[in-house]
């Protein structure tokens, strides 16, 4: 059975248990970082040596890195979300890594991070303000391909929209300005009417928030 290490507050561990849900596939979450800790001892840190989470087991398999963990999830267990095809892969991961390097340090380690993560007092209102800027910029690329497809990589829902649609709760929820993107919002409400999306990833963060945030 397929076991991951994490709370499921974190972003990070969302978009793997989603994947697992939406697979069907049987596996158990084990509650670890942040309040839970366990991620200092010798046994954690033969699976995951940076000490975060999600770590993942399975049976031969022991790994670490939220994408890797998806790719080998897809790859071994549910193909439909990562298809061998390297043409019909190459979107998938091009909008995978987007969402990861592109969307995620705006939304989860900047705006996120300021909002809810730091005390108002010691709120550093520049990057916040930069990283609004940069969203409301760069949410209309997301835009504009969810008015042309389905999904983000086009017809059917793969891995990009796991590690994109993961971001889509805090971004939606976060109390900030954003830009008005009609088919982003009804992408998003579509996800929310998924019962592994709301499960999973609609959880609440206020257990994250700093005294005075
Ligand atoms: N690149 C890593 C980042 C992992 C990461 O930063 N995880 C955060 C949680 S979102 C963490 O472990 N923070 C410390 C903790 O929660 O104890 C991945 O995608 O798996």
């Amino acid at each position: 059975m397929i076991t991951v290490y994490g709370r499921n507050t974190s972003s990070n561990v969302q978009p793997v248990i989603w994947l697992l849900s939406e697979l069907n596939l049987p596996h158990k979450r084990i509650d670890a970082g942040g309040s839970f800790g366990g991620t200092d001892t010798p046994e954690y840190r033969k699976m995951n040596p940076m000490g975060l989470i999600p770590s993942l087991e399975d049976d031969d398999v022991t790994m670490f890195e939220s994408q890797a963990i998806m790719r080998y999830i897809a790859g071994r267990h549910g193909e439909e979300f990562w298809p061998t095809d390297p043409i019909t892969r190459a979107p998938i991961d091009q909008w995978m890594e987007w969402a990861k390097t592109t969307i995620a340090p705006n939304v989860v380690y900047k705006v996120f991070w300021q909002l809810i993560r730091t005390p108002a007092t010691n709120r550093d209102h520049a990057a916040l303000e930069e990283a609004v800027l940069a969203l409301r910029h760069i949410m209309f690329i997301a835009d504009d391909q969810l008015s042309k497809n389905d999904w983000l990589a086009g017809d059917t829902m793969s891995l990009a929209d796991i590690s994109f649609g993961a971001q889509l709760f805090r971004y939606f929820t976060l109390p900030f300005e954003r830009a008005e993107l009609p088919a982003l919002s009804a992408y998003y409400s579509r996800l929310t009417e998924r019962p592994a999306y709301a499960e999973h990833v609609m959880v609440s963060y206020e257990s994250l928030r700093a005294p005075g945030a």
